[in-house]
Formats: C-alpha cells, structure tokens, sequence
C-alpha cells in the first residue's frame, strides 16, 4: 500500500511538471486531488486495512495530499508569472515610436481671403449685412438703374427661375437697395458678402458661381475722395503698405462716376509681368459714386446724401495672391489644391 501512494506521488508530481497552461493544471488537480482520485479512494476503503496499517497509511496519504497541494499552487504561480511576462512581452508598447500626424481639415482658400476681407473692413467701421441669394429682378436690376431693355443688363448673363421676376443674384449690388430701405435716413457704413450666379461660359478667370463683397457708404458730403481714401487704405492692408493704386474710369448704371481699381502688380514691382498681363497693374474691383436714382430708390435724398459702393471677387483676389491660374479648381474639391493653403 505504502509502495502505492509513493508511485501516486512520482506519477502526479511528474504530470506536474509537463503542464504547461492553467486548464491543465485544473485538470491535474481533479485527477490527483478530487473526490474520485486514487488517493481518496485509499482514504474511503480504509475500513479493509488492517488495525496498524490504517495510522500509517492515512499519515501518508494525508502527507502527499499536502506536498500535492503545495506543488499545485507552486506551479500555479509559475504559470500565473509565465503568462504575465508573455502578455507583456507581446503587448509591449514601445513609446519612443513617433507618433502618427492628425490630418486636420482647414478652410478652403477662397474663404481664408473672404476673412481677412471681413477684418479689415470691420477695423474700418463696416459692418456686414447679408442679403438674399435668390433675389427679385427688380432689386437686381431696375432698382439699380437698369429698367427692362435697358442695354447694361447684358453686362450680367442671369440665370431665371420658373416663377417670372425671380433670378439667381449675378451680384451682391441689389443688397445696397435692401440695407438702404432697412436703414434710411441713417448714415450707412456695410458690406455685402456672398454668392453670385452668371449664366456665363465658365472659363480659368470665369465661374457660374462665385463670391463677390460688395460695400456702401451713405451719408451727408461723402465725396469721390472718400472712396478713393477708404479704398487705397484697404488694398494696403490687403497687399502691401506700399502697394501702388489707380483708378481707371469705367461705367457702371448704378454709379455715377464709375471706376474699376488696380493696384500694382506685386509679382513684378509694375515691371511687367504674364500675371499682370504685361501692364504692371491688376484690376481688383469695380466702384463709384452711388448714382442719385439708386440713392432715391433706397429711400435716401439725394439732394442731401451722397455715399460710394464697391464691388470685388474675392477668389479673384485669391488667384492674384497664391498665382492661381485656373478658378474652376476653387470648386473641384482637389485635395492636392486644398492641402496647399
Ligand atoms: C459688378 O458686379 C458690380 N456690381 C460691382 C460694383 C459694385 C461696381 C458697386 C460699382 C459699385 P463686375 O461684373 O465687374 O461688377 O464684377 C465685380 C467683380 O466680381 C469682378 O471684378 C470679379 O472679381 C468678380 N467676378 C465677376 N464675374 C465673375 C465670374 N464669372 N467668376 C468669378 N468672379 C467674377
């Protein structure tokens, strides 16, 4: 009996040692320490022992029940230890790596002008005023001076809607009727930010969409110098403190007199240049006195008001700027155009 529970003892200590994952280390225990394992069943038959056997062979089993137990939580931590290490090993994170770089969205390049447009003339006193983008011909139009017929509407290819007297704005000029008949007889310092729609061949300088910023001034004794004044202290801080400026006479039938404004091309100093078109200067808006009918229609006298309007591109500026040759890639969506601003 006693040569049985030592071989028990070799065969489970031996067992022991081969296990090598924690289920079998369960399994282990079941076969050599449970209610059905040969070291139990020695225990429950002791009754066929003899008197002077059962002390001794109960003291064994009862010693090896003890060593097995201790060698199973023995293993048990080995195993425990082996998988921490393992898990450490495999998961390890190595911090050192540099780190992966978020690609961050950023605003398109026409609205980055459109911005620094806004701030300056903010910084100049002028406020914003929004006006509608699906606007009526009247304000588009008649109101500004062109009656039905009237030739200048050609400048403007429109685009019409199914509801007669209702267009697409082709420029944020009606917005001076609509800020007028809000405001009159108050002084007025705004501009008119937004969309505008031409029924246009699109071509690399022409688009059917595109953003305009309109501004006007009314008030007592405005003069022709006070546009000039506002508008060179503009393109300087657009440009350059020392950027040259001209205006050059031009017609428009909302303004009387009308002007387009250049400035020097800051490409070639005014050198002559392919941006510049070899004139040295680049054309940035269209201005004027705002013409006594328009003034009249906004609810103004213009026996006592005067004020000057403004209009320019800013995607225009925009290609100016960055020598962009082709506008139509302003609405292409072309990540490799949009990454470089
Ligand atoms: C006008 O639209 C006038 N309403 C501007 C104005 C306002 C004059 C107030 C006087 C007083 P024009 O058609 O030139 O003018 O357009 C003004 C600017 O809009 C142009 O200089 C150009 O920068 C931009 N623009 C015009 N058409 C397009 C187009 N198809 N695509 C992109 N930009 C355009």
């Amino acid at each position: 009996m006693q040569e049985q529970i030592e071989k028990i003892g070799e065969a489970a200590l031996a067992d022991l040692k081969e296990i090598g994952e924690s289920a079998s280390l369960q399994a282990w225990k079941v076969q050599y320490l449970g209610r059905s394992a040969a070291l139990s069943k020695i225990l429950d038959n002791m009754g066929d022992l003899t008197k002077e056997e059962r002390p001794i062979v109960g003291r064994k089993v009862n010693e090896l029940k003890n060593t097995l137990q201790e060698a199973f939580a023995v293993r048990g931590a080995a195993l425990r230890e082996e998988s921490i290490q393992k898990s450490l090993l495999s998961e390890k994170v190595d911090i050192t790596l540099p780190g992966r770089e978020l690609n961050r969205g950023r605003l398109h390049p026409a609205t980055q002008t459109l911005r620094k447009i806004y701030s300056i003339w903010a910084d100049m006193g002028f406020q914003i005023f929004r006006s509608r983008e699906v606007e009526l011909d009247e304000y588009n139009f008649e109101l500004l001076n062109m009656p039905e017929h009237h030739p200048a509407r050609d400048m403007w290819d429109t685009f019409h809607t199914t509801t007669p007297g209702v267009i697409l704005r082709t420029h944020t000029s009606p917005g001076q009727i609509h800020v007028m008949r809000a405001r009159a007889p108050e002084p007025i310092r705004v501009i008119l930010p937004g969309m505008c729609y031409r029924y246009e061949q699109i071509t690399s300088r022409a688009e059917i969409q595109f953003n305009q910023v309109e501004g006007l001034a009314v008030g007592r004794s405005i003069t022709f110098a006070d546009l000039k004044g506002t508008l060179t202290s503009f393109a300087r801080r657009m440009f350059d403190q020392n950027v040259g400026t001209r205006f050059r006479a031009q017609h428009f039938p909302f303004t009387e007199p009308s002007a387009e404004m250049d400035i020097e091309c800051f490409i070639c100093g005014g050198q002559g240049c392919s941006v510049c078109k070899y004139t040295g200067w680049l054309e940035i808006l269209g201005c004027g006195m705002v013409h006594p009918t328009v003034l009249e229609n906004g609810g103004y006298d213009p026996a006592e008001f005067s004020g000057f309007a403004f209009g320019m591109g800013p995607e225009r500026i925009t290609m100016l700027l960055h020598q962009i040759d082709d506008i139509r890639a302003f609405w292409k969506n072309d990540w490799r155009f949009l990454e470089q601003f």
